[in-house]
């Protein structure tokens, strides 16, 4: 057996390597001490799976590659993983064809964008070297390692599938590559696999805005004071009435005391609600931190109103929680002399600084840009930034970023892609899912400030809430679900409701949402949506589907299993014109796991 590093040089363990070789190790080791000797490789690789999970180890399974040549398919592979954003691939052909196979992996690493790490599990080390430098000669992305073993040492095999996995999750987490200050290079950078395990976040827009609270029914609320100011708009109305014609929207700062604010509480409520990530306002478009930035003088949160450190004491409280914790920063800031008139130097002496600051202070493990679309990315250097974040900064192998980076970026570079009441940006109509990582964003309402004109009937539903995050999940992005606090400090108790609805249902059915990839079918009709993970298919139904449920197309092999999530045992099913029709179990309202959506777990079905 030969472990080589990308340019020959051995792949040398550091500490943290070595707890986790340990961990996954033990897995393995686990896995096949409840086996037993005379294993079926298939079980152990489903059993693997999920004890790595059980183990809290981070990966994503990947379809295998099928190898072909001239039409036949001459090898596949079983077992591929994506770990810390690097392909672990395993293949099994045993041939001398190093050219084709080198040629069909590089093929799908250009397909799905992924970095590579390979893994060849071949009989002979002298094939495995062949490939590994036909890769290497056409691949910018490197091969980290190779590794033949004889057959026979099946044992053996896996572990060393499973070690080296785990080495190059540990390499990529400390990754050297260095990228360059243009979207060419940028956009290399794979988006951290943490973000794609996620799936729900919650965002946070709190401001000065939140104390008037106010806008029309169907209007962003935290854009109060470009409304107030806009002769157009009923906010330009609502606010001498309300306040006085002498009534300065500054004004509003004072009163912003967030008295009743609890970080631990709020962080309490959104691991209740099943959320993975927290994205808060560090600075919206009217330019008012909620941190004691030193470029915002008398306008932050630590200066005036709160009178306190909003971003690192949320900060604290939701990594606690071991919630990942993010910024929003709006890049524009609508009465900032300097960007009015000065835009070279707003960008290097106010805004980079303050975005270095924000990073270097909380060590954020999401920067969600935004307020990008009056300037192209060139004059708000962002790619200088993001060279900065992700070479340099103490988050770089972890921090994921979105696509609002300038007037020319979204949903074309970047880091993951942004859609926000389900329009992508200038309407564009793009299939996200089969292109890139992406994201939905809304309120709960039509605001993301605390709106206190909306109603209950303005609000949606749980149902409404859990199957959009179904339907986001299914294909392929997350949901971030924002909500508007209120000047004193407190969630309003609606979105509370809201949120912990969506926990109640996460904790029952988390397995088909968490972690998991779409499958090759989002949904069939307007009942079932699916996601996939490893061997398992999950057909989520919206309804209750009675007293039988009739999918087309999942295909059952013979030992295929079918359950229900939050039900014991397992349900009956045949196959009839071939559809799988799937016998529903009769319950009573008191037994029924959950409410709003059903999951129905197939395990053997392709
Ligand atoms: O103008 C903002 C809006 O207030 C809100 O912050 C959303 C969140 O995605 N983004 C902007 C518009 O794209």
């Amino acid at each position: 057996m030969e472990n080589t590093g990308a340019k020959g040089e051995r792949v040398e363990p550091s500490a943290k390597l070595d707890a986790l070789a340990h961990a996954v190790i033990g897995a393995a080791l686990e896995v096949h001490r409840n086996l037993g000797p005379g294993f079926l490789e298939s079980l152990y690789e489903e059993a693997l799976c999920i004890e790595l999970k059980l183990r809290g180890i981070p990966f994503v399974r990947q379809p295998g590659i099928s190898v072909a040549y001239k039409g036949q398919k001459i090898g596949e592979s079983k077992l591929d993983l994506l770990v810390g954003g690097m392909l672990v691939v395993e293949l099994k052909a045993v041939d001398v064809l190093a050219p084709v196979h080198s040629a069909q992996v590089l093929s799908y690493l250009k397909a799905t964008g992924h970095q590579l790490g390979l893994l060849i599990n071949f009989n002979s080390m002298i094939l495995a070297r062949a490939i590994k430098r036909i890769i290497l000669s056409q691949s910018p992305l490197g091969v980290l390692g190779v590794l033949a073993v004889k057959s026979g040492e099946l044992m053996k095999t896996l572990l060393s599938i499973t070690l080296l996995a785990v080495m190059l999750a540990a390499t990529a987490q400390g990754d050297n590559t260095v990228y360059k200050p243009n979207w060419e290079s940028i956009d290399k950078r794979p988006t951290p696999a943490w973000f794609d395990e996620a799936k729900f976040g919650v965002f946070i827009h709190w401001g000065v805005y939140s104390v008037p609270a106010w806008g029309p029914k169907g209007s962003y609320a935290e854009w109060y004071w470009h409304y107030m100011n806009d002769p157009k708009h009923p906010t330009s109305k609502y606010h001498p009435q309300t306040y006085g014609e002498r009534f300065k929207y500054q004004d509003f700062a004072p009163m912003w005391k967030a008295e009743l604010f609890n970080p631990d509480q709020w962080a309490d409520i959104f691991a209740r609600a099943g959320a993975k990530y927290i994205v808060l306002t560090s600075k919206h478009h009217e330019g008012f931190c909620l941190w004691p930035s030193a470029d915002s003088w008398n306008w932050n949160s630590v200066d005036i109103g709160p009178h306190r450190d909003l971003c690192g004491d949320l900060s604290k409280a939701v990594k606690a929680k071991g919630i990942k914790m993010g910024f929003y920063y709006s890049l524009y800031e609508w009465y900032n002399p300097f960007y009015q008139t000065d835009l070279p130097r707003y960008v290097d002496q106010h805004m980079m600084p303050q975005m270095k600051d924000l990073v270097i202070r909380y060590n954020p493990s999401l920067v969600w840009t935004d307020g990008e679309w009056s300037h192209p990315s060139a004059d708000w250097k962002s790619v200088e930034f993001l060279a900065w974040l992700f070479n340099e900064s103490p988050v770089k192998d972890e921090v994921a970023v979105n696509d609002r980076w300038g007037k020319d970026t979204r949903s074309v570079h970047g880091g993951f892609y942004t859609t926000e009441y389900g329009q992508v940006h200038l309407g564009a109509d793009l299939k996200l899912a089969e292109r890139h990582k992406w994201e939905e964003c809304r309120g709960i309402g039509a605001s993301f400030g605390y709106n206190r004109n909306e109603d209950e009937e303005d609000y949606k539903s749980p149902t409404d809430l859990i199957h959009l995050l179904i339907e986001t999940v299914a294909g392929g992005g997350n949901l971030l679900l924002d909500i508007g606090p209120t000047a004193d400090g407190r969630i309003p108790v609606i979105m509370q409701q809201r949120l912990l609805e969506i926990g109640k249902w996460l904790s029952v059915n988390g397995e088909a949402i968490y972690g998991t990839r779409p499958w090759r079918t989002a949904s069939e009709g307007d009942l079932v949506r699916y996601t996939c993970n490893g061997g398992a298919v999950y057909a989520i139904c919206l309804k209750w589907p009675g007293k039988e449920l009739i999918l087309t197309a999942p295909k059952p092999s013979r030992s295929a299993v079918v359950n229900m999530l939050g039900f014991p045992g397992t349900l009956k099913w045949r196959e009839k014109d071939g559809k799988l029709h799937i016998e529903v179990p009769p319950l009573s309202v008191d037994e029924v796991p959950c409410r709003h959506a059903y999951v129905f777990k197939l395990t053997g079905v392709e």
